[in-house]
């Protein structure tokens, strides 16, 4: 890339031309784009540095996730994150949240274990993102690398272990609280958990009882809905915990349902390859009383890759949108690359959930919707067919000049002048 794309006066007229298109499928352009800008997504802040944290210098991750690639450049120290974050956040159209783990608190050389977490650790968070003017913070227990997860967290044979994990988890949750409290919107608290088995266990039972009471005494104190959600996390394998996963999908179904007022979070790595996480979001909202969704891009595995607007992704929030489903689901991104410039990581994977989204709400939903209870296959397949060539692009364009952000490959410029001015220094 070395020259800069061209903005906004043709994309405009571009972007007229695209409007009147769609309208005459039926589909409302600027109501599309009133969707999008009201939709947050919520950003990881584990993309910047490969997960590690900055409890300590060159923190090891464990748990059966795995970032691949050195890239130059990574963030080692909350103020690196936080730099990095605010150009992140300054080319992806929108009002965004940022999505926080506990290993990325700030004890302004006062550290304390995990079991002792407080909101006055994640105070110079709640600062910089009010300051950044984002649109909130959620936030994760790590029940991962650290010593005394190594072979399990909340399942864990031993009660004081467990115990451990139990206040991580429940000091996790007030902290989430608190952000939501702080910034004005709800905050999500997601628990995931690494425990499982390498090898093919005996007993899949026990675990699964312990985790159950864990979770109990994790979600014991009632907090106010209006400022926080809870969200538990299935998975079907990690590294080293091939053969068993205590925390498997059927599991926290059933956990969400009995509690009520947990959601489920679907993370789109943590199924078998051929599934198709579209199909499950209207089965379970059927039922469950919210969605978190961790979008990501698994290829053969759990990969996390850079999510890109594929089918798979893109299904996702057709999904959403068809089933009216926006309102009652919490959008965040989970991948970790670190073979790329991780700001473009970033930036490439959030627009391109953005882009999935807007594609999602352009639908001629209405001819799909006719076609399709007059049992007319044909027309509707014709109908798929025909809005894959619908001009995106233009619209796409309008809502990041609308957001004064680099429309095309705007970005990119960028993002390349940081990482020779900022990155390359590290
Ligand atoms: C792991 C889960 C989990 C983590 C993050 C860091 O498989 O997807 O969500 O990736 O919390
Ligand atoms: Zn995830």
């Amino acid at each position: 890339m070395t020259s800069r794309p061209r903005l906004s006066c043709t994309a405009t007229a571009g972007f007229n031309a695209a409007r009147d298109t769609y309208a005459t499928l039926g589909v409302d352009v600027e109501a599309a784009l009133a969707t999008l800008a009201a939709t947050p997504i919520s950003v990881h802040c584990w993309q910047g540095d490969d997960v590690g944290g900055f409890e300590k210098a060159d923190a090891v991750l464990t748990g059966g996730i795995q970032t691949t690639g050195n890239y130059p450049g990574k963030a080692r120290s909350l103020d690196q994150l936080r730099q990095d974050l605010e150009l992140v956040f300054k080319l992806i159209p929108g009002r965004h949240r940022l999505n926080l783990h506990a290993i990325y608190a700030d004890f302004a050389g006062r550290p304390v274990d995990r079991d002792a977490i407080e909101p006055k650790h994640f105070a110079s968070w709640a600062d910089w993102a009010i300051a950044t003017g984002l649109h909130g913070l959620d936030f994760n227990p790590s029940n991962f690398s650290h010593p005394k997860s190594v072979t399990a967290t909340l399942s864990h044979p031993d009660r004081a272990i467990r115990e451990f994990w139990i206040a991580h988890c429940a000091a996790s949750r007030r902290i989430g609280a608190w952000f939501g409290k702080k910034l004005g919107t709800r905050s999500v608290t997601n628990v995931w958990i690494p425990d499982g088995s390498k090898d093919t266990p005996f007993d899949r039972a026990g675990p699964r009882e312990r985790l159950a009471a864990s979770l109990d005494q994790v979600f014991a104190e009632k907090l106010p809905p209006k400022l926080h959600l809870d969200a538990v996390e299935s998975k079907l394998f990690g590294i080293g915990a091939e053969s068993y996963t205590v925390g498997s999908h059927e599991f926290y179904l059933g956990y969400a349902l009995k509690n009520g007022n947990v959601a489920y979070c679907l993370d789109a790595g943590h199924f078998h390859p051929t599934e198709s996480l579209a199909d499950k979001i209207s089965a379970i909202l059927q039922f469950a009383p919210a969605l978190l969704l961790h979008v990501s891009r698994g290829v053969r595995w759990d990969s996390d890759h850079v999510v890109t607007a594929d089918d798979p992704t893109r299904a996702i929030f057709e999904e959403l949108v068809r089933g009216d489903f926006l309102g009652r689901t919490a959008i965040g991104l989970d991948y970790f690359d670190a073979s790329i410039n991780r700001i473009a990581a970033w930036v490439i994977g959030t627009r391109a959930a953005q882009k999935s989204l807007l594609a999602a709400l352009l639908e001629p939903a209405a001819q799909l919707r006719d076609a399709e209870t007059v049992g007319d296959h044909a027309l509707r397949l014709a109908l798929f067919e025909e809005s894959r060539a619908l001009p995106l692009g233009p619209v796409w364009d309008e809502f990041c000049r609308r957001h004064n952000t680099p429309a095309r490959l705007g970005y990119m410029t960028e993002i390349q002048h940081y990482e020779k001015t900022v990155l390359a220094k590290r």
